[in-house]
Order: structure tokens, then sequence, then C-alpha cells
């Protein structure tokens, strides 16, 4: 690491008040180029101290930029993880009020909810498929606090990977007879498709997204726990949206997920 303690401390309330007054800040790396990867997880970690030491409970983990359509619009080559809190889940149809948040995006995901434990390395697709309880279809609702969404991925995961808000809706299922690579997904903003795409689209297939958390979290002498729910990261690009806006995803085999922008 080469940031100090303090250094974390400070950085961890800047980005957290920049969530909470929607206000944009500018990439941290630019004041900090020395910061390294295990300092942008301990800033993120941090984040989650403040949160779960005023009674934020954590509603699940995320994975971040895995599909190549998201690296390729944000510029990066590699999958981040950050954690969801309580306050970000949103009901299926849920009015979402765009004045907390700073510049919304919307990504279609497949989430994983574990029935046993996972902990990497050498965590596979085999081990995640006979982990996984259900899956169900999400839509989350990033929102980088970085201005005009420039960033770095140090940044972002410092940032906890612009994670916002969510929404959980459709229906689950367990992924026998599911054929989760090949499942469509059809993203439409106010009655006309902006964007489709299949499971394969995130690395391969979405439970290779869980197995990359399971192990990049076992670097880190972490696990993923039972019960755990996890977003396995954005299928399409981002699609910008803004109050006014309603977005419906429809997803082949596990229903549709909708929310109004206010
Ligand atoms: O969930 C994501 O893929 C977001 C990762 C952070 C980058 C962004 O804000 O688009
Ligand atoms: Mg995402």
């Amino acid at each position: 690491m080469n940031l100090i303690e303090d250094t974390i401390a400070h950085l961890a309330e800047h980005l957290e008040n920049a969530e909470l007054r929607h206000e944009a800040v500018r990439k941290i790396t630019d004041e900090y180029p020395e910061m390294d990867w295990d300092d942008a997880y301990a800033i993120q970690d941090a984040i989650r101290a403040r949160k779960t030491a005023r009674g934020t409970r954590i509603a699940g983990l995320k994975m971040g930029l895995t599909s190549f359509a998201k690296m390729r619009q944000m510029g990066v080559s590699e999958p981040v993880y950050g954690f969801l809190t309580d306050y970000g889940a949103c009901m299926d149809g849920a009015a979402i009020d765009t004045g907390t948040l700073i510049h919304p995006k919307v990504e279609a995901e497949i989430a994983f909810v574990l029935k046993a434990p996972l902990k990497g390395p050498g965590c596979h697709i085999g081990d995640v498929l006979a982990a996984t309880d259900f899956v169900v279809p999400a839509v989350e609702v990033i929102d980088s606090r970085y201005e005009n969404f420039r960033f770095d991925l140090k940044s972002v995961i410092a940032d906890n990977t612009s994670s916002a808000r969510f929404v959980v809706g459709g229906t689950h299922r367990g992924t026998e007879g599911l054929d989760l690579k090949n499942l469509g997904v059809v993203l439409e903003k106010n009655g006309e498709v902006v964007a489709t795409a299949a499971g394969a689209a995130v690395l391969g297939h979405p439970a290779n997204s869980v197995a990359m958390l399971a192990n990049m979290l076992g670097a880190r002498g972490r696990e993923l726990p039972a019960g755990t729910f996890i977003m396995t990261g954005g299928v399409t690009e981002a699609i910008a949206v803004a109050a006014g806006d309603s977005i419906t995803v429809r997803y082949q085999h596990l229903g549709t997920v909708s929310m109004r922008f206010t």
C-alpha cells in the first residue's frame, strides 16, 4: 500500500460525502497518482465501515465491468467488485428519485443467491453452479461520483464501483435446465429497445463472474457466505437515464424488471 491510514480515511469520507450529497468530484488519482490496488479496495472498505457503523446493512456484492461492452465503454480492461446497501434496494416498478443521484445509468444484470459458501482461489463455474440457490433478474442503477463518469479503475474501486441503487424483479429460478449463457435480455427505455444481449456477454457465462468474485475475495482472505446476493455485472453497456424515463428489461425465462425515474 502507498497511502497512509489517514489519507485512506480522508478519501473514504470525501467519496462517501459525494455520494450522500450527490455532488460530483474529480477522480481521486489526480491528487493521489501513487494510489495502488490495495489502497483502492482499502478506501472502499473504509466507506463500507462508515456505513455499517451508522446502521446500514450490506445487501450483497456486485461485480462490475464484466462485459466487453462495458469495458470498451469505460476504456478499462478488468472486472472490479463492490458492495450493495440496504438503502440502495428498490422494489420492482419503483419510482427512483434522480434528485438523490448525480448522473444515473442503468444496466441489465443477472443476480445469483448462494446456498453454500464459496472461497477462492481455484473457484470455477462448476463450484458456482453447485453452490447457487437461485438466479433472479436485476437492474443496477450506477452513479459514479466522478465528474462526467471520467475515471480510472483504481478511482472506480475506491468509489464502490459506482454502486447506487438496484432493482430485483421477475421470477427466481434454480440453474438446473436454465441456459444462462444463451439467455436473452432486451432493455427498453421509454418503450423503445435500446440494448440487447445474452448472458454470455458477462465473461462467457454469468456464473464465471461469481467464480471470479470468489477468487478476488479469496486473494484478500475473504469468502462468499451462503445466502449472499451477487450481481454479476451488466450484460450490455450502461444506458443513461433522467427524470421522466421509464425502463423495462425483459429476460428470457426470468420475467421483467421495471422502474421509472422521477
Ligand atoms: O457495475 C458496473 O459495471 C460499474 C462499474 C463502475 C464503472 C461505471 O461507473 O460504469
Ligand atoms: Mg453493474
